[in-house]
C-alpha cells in the first residue's frame, strides 16, 4: 500500500529530520525531491505545481528558518500539505437517521469493484447498527445479479433482484419502495458499469439517479489506474454529480496518485478505501493517517505539538547549561521522565519519530526498565537526587525496599548514570558537538 511513494518520502523526510538548523537551499532540495516523487506517484502535475510552490512559500517563511526546531517546523509544513492534498479531514456518510430510507448509489467502470464494494459497504454499515438493503441494477452483465446475490446471502445483507427486469431505474424504484415497507433503512444500489464512461450509461445512471434521489452517489474507482481515476471522477461529477469517491484496490496501489488528486482535480471526498478481495477490506478513508503512511512517520505532527507543549525554549537551554557544566543530577534525571510521561508512553513517542519504525522503537526502549529507574528515583531524598555521592550502600537497600526493587537495580542505575554524566563532559569537550547540541537547542 503507498510503498513506492512512502519510501521515497520517508527518505526525504530523514534527511530533513537529521539536521539541525536548515537553509533555504535545504528546502529547495527537499522540495525537489519531493516534486519528483509525486510526479512519480502518478500525481496530476497542475496538483504537484501547486504543491511545491505553495510548500516552498511557506517554508522560506521566518517561521521556520528562525523556529526552534525547523527542520520539524518544515517537516510540518509537507504534512499539513499532504493533508490538504488528501481532503483534509475525514467526510463521513451523509445518512438521514434510521426512520427513513437513505440510498447510496454506486458508480463506475466495469471492473473498478462495485459489486464487491456494495456488499462491503452494506456490512460496514450493518456493524454500525444499521439495517442495509442491496439493490442489484446491473441489468448489463449476466452474471451481475448472481453475483450479488451470492454475496449478499453468504453475509446476511437482503438482496432486492428481478432477473427478467430490462430496466435498472424500475429496479431501483420497486427496490426503493420494498426498503421503506421493510424499515430499512439504507438502500445500497449495485449499478452497471461500462468500458468507458459513454453517453449510454450517463443516461441509464441518471435515470436511476432521478427515481431513487440517492443521499450518496459513490464513485467506485480502482487506485491503481491512478490518474484514469481521477479523470473519470470528474466526468462522472460533472455529468451526474457525486458526493464522494471509494477507492478500491488500495491494497495494490503502490503509487498514490489517484488518492493524492482526486480532491484537488473534482474537489469531492474519498469517503472510503477497499483495501483486498475479502468483504471486510474496507476502511474510512483518514486524510491524517494516510499522509502519515506516506511520510513514513507515525505522527509527527501530534509529537512536534505534544513536545512543544512539554519542553519550553527556556527549559531546553537550561538543560543543556547542566549537561555542559557537567552539573546535570539525578534530580534533572527524573524530571526528563515526568516529561516524557507528558508527551505520552515512551514507545508511543518513539513510534512518532520519523523514519523510525514501530519494531525498532519498541526494542530501542525497555518500558519496564523506566518505570523501574522512575520508582527508584522517586525513593530517593532530594538531597540524594542532588548529590548521588553520598548514595552509600545502607541508602542503597533503604532505596532498593521503598521502591520495590533490589540493590542490584539501583545499582545498575546509579553506574548507568555515572556513564552518562561522564558521556556528557566528554561530548562537551569536543568544540564542534557543542556547537551542533547548541543549535539543537536553538541556544
Ligand atoms: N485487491 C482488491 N481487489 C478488489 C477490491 N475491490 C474489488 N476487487 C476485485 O476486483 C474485481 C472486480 O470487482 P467487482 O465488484 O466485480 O467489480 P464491478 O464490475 O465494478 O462490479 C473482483 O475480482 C474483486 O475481487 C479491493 O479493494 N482490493
Ligand atoms: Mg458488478
Amino acid at each position: 500500500m503507498l510503498d513506492r511513494i512512502s519510501d521515497k518520502f520517508t527518505d526525504v523526510i530523514r534527511s530533513i529530520s537529521g539536521q539541525a538548523r536548515i537553509s533555504e537551499k535545504n528546502i529547495e532540495d527537499a522540495v525537489e525531491e519531493i516534486k519528483i516523487a509525486l510526479l512519480e506517484a502518478d500525481v496530476n502535475l497542475r496538483v504537484v505545481r501547486r504543491f511545491v510552490n505553495r510548500t516552498i512559500q511557506e517554508a522560506k517563511g521566518d517561521a521556520v528558518l528562525k523556529a526552534v526546531s525547523p527542520s520539524q517546523q518544515f517537516i510540518k509544513i509537507i504534512n499539513d500539505r499532504m493533508v490538504q492534498l488528501l481532503g483534509d479531514t475525514r467526510q463521513e456518510l451523509q445518512l438521514k437517521g434510521p426512520d427513513t430510507t437513505s440510498v447510496i448509489l454506486l458508480y463506475g467502470l466495469q471492473g473498478s469493484g462495485k459489486t464487491t464494494t456494495s456488499v462491503k459497504l452494506a456490512l460496514e454499515l450493518k456493524n454500525q447498527g444499521r439495517r442495509p438493503m442491496l439493490a442489484a441494477a446491473d441489468l448489463v452483465r449476466p452474471a451481475a445479479i448472481q453475483q450479488l446475490m451470492i454475496l449478499g446471502e453468504q453475509h446476511g445483507i437482503p438482496v432486492v433482484a428481478d432477473e427478467k427486469a430490462k430496466d435498472p431505474s424500475k429496479v431501483a424504484k420497486s427496490a426503493l419502495q420494498r426498503a421503506k415497507k421493510e424499515q430499512f433503512d439504507v438502500l445500497i444500489v449495485d449499478t452497471a458499469g461500462r468500458m468507458q464512461a459513454d453517453l449510454d450509461l450517463m443516461k441509464e445512471l441518471q435515470g436511476i439517479k432521478k427515481v431513487v434521489d440517492p443521499v450518496e452517489a459513490l464513485l467506485v474507482a480502482d487506485a491503481m489506474t491512478g490518474q484514469a481515476a481521477v479523470d473519470i471522477a470528474k466526468t462522472f461529477h460533472d455529468q451526474i454529480g457525486l458526493t464522494g469517491v471509494i477507492l478500491t484496490k488500495f491494497d495494490s496501489d503502490t503509487r498514490g496518485g489517484a488518492a493524492l488528486s482526486i480532491k484537488s482535480i473534482t474537489d469531492q471526498p474519498i469517503k472510503y478505501i477497499g483495501t483486498g478481495e475479502k468483504i471486510t477490506d474496507i476502511e474510512p478513508f483518514y486524510p491524517e493517517r494516510i499522509a502519515s503512511r506516506i511520510l513514513g512517520m507515525g505522527d509527527v505532527v501530534s509529537l512536534v505539538e505534544k513536545a512543544q507543549e512539554a519542553f519550553d525554549e527556556q527549559e531546553a537551554i537550561e538543560l543543556q547549561k547542566k549537561m555542559m557544566s557537567a552539573s546535570f543530577t539525578l534530580a534533572d534525571y527524573l524530571d526528563q521522565f515526568k516529561k516524557m510521561k507528558k508527551m505520552g508512553s515512551v514507545e508511543s513517542m518513539l513510534g512518532m519519530i520519523p523514519g523510525l519504525k514501530a519494531q525498532e522503537a519498541a526494542e530501542a526502549v525497555d518500558e519496564g526498565e523506566m518505570k523501574r529507574e522512575e520508582a527508584i528515583l522517586l525513593s530517593m531524598t532530594l538531597k540524594e537526587r542532588d548529590n548521588h555521592l553520598i548514595i552509600g550502600p545502607s541508602r542503597r537497600k533503604r532505596i532498593a525496599k521503598g521502591s520495590g526493587t533490589s540493590v542490584y537495580d539501583v545499582n545498575k542505575l546509579l553506574k548507568k548514570f555515572e556513564k552518562m554524566r561522564l558521556m556528557m563532559k566528554k561530548m562537551t569537550k569536543n568544540k564542534k558537538y557543542q556547537q551542533q547540541l547548541m543549535r539543537q537547542f536553538g541556544g
